[in-house]
């Protein structure tokens, strides 16, 4: 198994709801590793441009309204195979479909408002990454 990073953000619902550490703490209980992490109100841009592949889906517009309506925690998770560990801990997208004990099965209210995002490829974490941190922000162990 290779050692990955990942990017993690806890969006705007779990952080209304004060969940940032139960969150975190399955990331370390599952042994992944915080290597990265801040705190920041997204503007419309930056969280447009976040989600740029879903530009043209009806729920853009509602998408970037949401992710823009209060912090959110934005982390590079570090560990074997954390990708997919990562989408694992998150659960399906629809917190209706999500297996039990997954973070959005516990924490999410629905599709709009799911309490995490993962990255859902090397690919897209490698970008998600950059997108948020500079090479030396992310401090690994
Ligand atoms: P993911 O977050 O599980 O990777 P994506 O398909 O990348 O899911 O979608 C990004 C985000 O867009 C989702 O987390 C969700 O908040 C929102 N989203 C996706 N599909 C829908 C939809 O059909 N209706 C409303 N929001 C959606």
């Amino acid at each position: 198994m290779a050692v990955e990073r990942t990017l993690s953000i806890v969006k705007p619902d779990a952080v209304a709801k004060n969940v940032i550490g139960e969150i975190v703490t399955r990331f370390e209980k599952a042994g992944l590793q915080v290597v990265a992490a801040k705190m920041i109100k997204l503007d419309d841009e930056k969280a447009g441009g976040f989600y740029a592949e879903h530009k043209e889906r009806p729920f853009f517009k509602d998408l970037v309204s949401f992710m823009t309506s209060g912090p959110v925690v934005v982390q590079v998770l570090e560990g074997e195979n954390a990708i997919a560990a990562n989408r694992d801990l998150m659960g399906a997208t629809n917190p209706k479909e999500a297996a039990a004990g997954t973070i959005r099965a516990d924490f999410a209210e629905s599709i709009d408002a799911n309490a995490v995002h993962g990255s859902d490829s090397a690919a897209s974490a490698e970008r998600e990454i950059a997108y948020f941190f500079a090479a030396d922000e992310i401090c690994s162990r």
